[in-house]
């Protein structure tokens, strides 16, 4: 904040509080510039920000924004890719860990007090070395997820993209142990399934009953990506009636998660509240990144981490 004062006219306003949302209007009317996260940037807000040149936004994923309106208005969107990457995958990784070794329910367990003897196997985990890890997604993120499972847990790994990644030039370490591999064998093969995809009309409720069916008996699902890239309904289908042994979130299609969603108490679910990037250094760098981007581009330079429209 103090970075931007010393430049430029700065409103601070929350948009989703409803007392802060005049002062936010307000200053639309005029603004060039708008920093911010998880906020829909749609055509209705553009209209009402006639002189808005950029938009940079807090997060790497870029889904709340209208990015055909944006492109048709020449505005300029940033975001904060990179530095991100090693603690989202960490974030993933946990939940592949807490879900096959039931770490939250056994917690529970010694917290409630009703550890008064060995545990018995109705309560034994499942190993997560040397099972295979699927991975939906293979950008950054989903290649960091790729480099915990194969070169510390030893996993053999299975990855779905758009196009085969050149690991022998972009991640060496990860050349002959992460296998591009078409979505419907990966499904099959995969003893856990993590998916880690930027939410887009492609992947959008990419999950569903057909894939959860494919998927092996026990095998464990992980989301870290974006909620709506699965059919809720059917992940709980699938863990009601199918063999899908559990589940890790921590996104989901409407955030908040909705009080009476099944997913928020299900017990087969651990579910976590979006804190893919939430740690003090990460969340630190990614204000960073966003407020030097922004800075960048009010000054007519060229940001540090533009996102790419036509790349999509
Ligand atoms: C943020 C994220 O938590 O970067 C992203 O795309 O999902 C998260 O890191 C989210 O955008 C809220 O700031």
């Amino acid at each position: 904040l103090a970075r931007l004062q010393a430049r430029h006219d700065v409103t601070v306003a929350n948009p989703r509080l409803p007392e802060q949302l005049p002062a936010f209007q307000a200053a639309l009317a005029t603004a060039e510039g708008l920093i911010g996260s998880s906020y829909k940037i749609d055509e209705a807000l553009l209209a009402a920000a006639p002189r808005l040149k950029v938009i940079s936004s807090v997060s790497v994923g870029v889904d709340n924004y209208a990015l055909d309106a944006l492109a048709a208005r020449g505005i300029v969107l940033c975001h904060t890719p990179g530095v991100l990457t090693e603690t989202t995958a960490d974030t993933i990784f946990s939940l592949v860990m807490a879900t096959s070794r039931r770490l939250v329910e056994l917690a529970g367990l010694v917290r409630e007090g009703r550890w008064t003897r060995n545990i018995g196997e109705e309560l034994f985990g499942w190993d997560v070395h040397g099972k295979t890890l699927g991975i939906l997604g293979f950008g950054r993120i989903g290649q960091a997820v790729a480099r915990r499972a194969a070169l510390g847990f030893g996993m053999p790994v299975l990855y779905h993209s758009r196009r085969p990644v050149d690991l022998a030039r972009k991640a060496p370490e990860l050349a002959g142990k992460a296998l591009h591999t078409p979505l419907d064998e990966l499904l099959r093969h995969a003893d856990i399934v993590a998916a880690v995809l930027p939410l887009s009309n492609e992947t959008r409720g990419l999950m569903g009953g057909r894939e959860f069916g494919l998927m092996k008996p026990g095998a464990i699902f992980i989301n870290g990506g974006r909620g709506a890239t699965v059919q809720e309904a059917a992940l709980l289908d699938a863990l009601d009636h199918g063999t899908l042994r559990a589940a890790g979130l921590d996104v989901f299609a409407t955030e908040p998660l909705p009080m009476d969603s099944p997913l928020r108490t299900h017990p087969k679910v651990t579910a976590l509240p979006h804190i893919g990037s939430a740690t003090v250094e990460t969340r630190y760098a990614m204000a960073v990144l966003a407020t030097t981007n922004l800075l960048q581009a009010l000054a007519g330079e060229r940001p540090t981490a533009v996102f790419e429209m036509t790349a999509g």
